[in-house]
């Protein structure tokens, strides 16, 4: 998988991929990160890449054409580059979303600064428009690097262990259980004895309920579609 990220700020994108799990899979070729920053497709003399909202509005929007020739250059290079737009409008992003384009060969996350994009760059070029929460960001910077990750942790090789894959949140639609390390009994507060005794039916079974029980208390919405399953 490659990604590639077009954004004025690279910096604040490309640490991410500097420690732990996803350099790894830098390291293995699993996964690669390119940078595009649409100033340097700027045709004004100041290289200006923002402007006022035709017909009013606050805040600034990215211009249609330094944008738009990057992102023509991207596909003219890569006809199957798949693009990826940010914004707190789009579906929400989710975890059968991360699996799905975890699959892809190159995903292009367009990041908006400031109000967001010319709505032609994204007529033009957007395959998905997805929102990470029902929140504003500064930018789509960190929603890229939320999807980024949860996308490569679904390519094959990625994790170091795949049974994390299918035991965790969301598969089976329920929280994950709590978890318990050694010691038994820290400050005072014991592990479940069942998880000390080595029988795994019974310790699938209680943590099948914990699940159920932690579901219905923070989630109410995931356990009611759970009951309909
Ligand atoms: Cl994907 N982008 C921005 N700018 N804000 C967001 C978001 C994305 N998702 C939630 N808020």
């Amino acid at each position: 998988m490659k990604f590639t990220f077009v954004t004025l700020f690279e910096n604040l994108v490309s640490p991410y991929f500097e420690d732990s799990i996803l350099k790894r899979a830098i390291e293995k070729d699993l996964l690669s990160i390119e940078f595009f920053n649409p100033r340097d497709f700027t045709t004004n003399k100041h290289s200006k890449v923002d402007d006022y909202q035709a017909g009013g509005g606050a805040g600034l929007l990215l211009n249609a054409q330094p944008l738009f020739d990057t992102l023509k250059k991207i596909r003219h290079t890569n006809p199957n580059a798949y693009f990826v737009f940010p914004a707190p409008a789009g579906k929400p992003f989710v975890q059968a979303d991360a699996k799905r384009l975890a699959k892809k060969e190159n995903i292009v996350f367009v990041n908006g600064r400031y109000e967001g994009i010319d709505e032609r760059v994204v007529e033009e070029f957007a395959n998905e428009i997805f929102s990470i929460g029902d929140y504003v960001l500064t930018g789509g910077e960190l929603a890229s690097c939320v999807m980024s990750d949860a996308i490569s942790r679904n390519i094959s090789g990625v994790l170091g262990n795949e049974d994390s894959l299918s035991e965790e949140s969301f598969e089976g639609m329920l929280l994950e259980a709590p978890s318990f390390t050694k010691p038994a009994t820290f400050e005072s507060k014991t592990t479940p004895s069942e998880f000390l005794k080595g029988n795994h039916a019974k310790i699938a079974n209680l943590k099948n309920k914990m699940a159920k029980l932690k579901t219905q208390y923070f989630r109410p919405d995931l356990y009611a579609r759970s009951c309909t399953k």
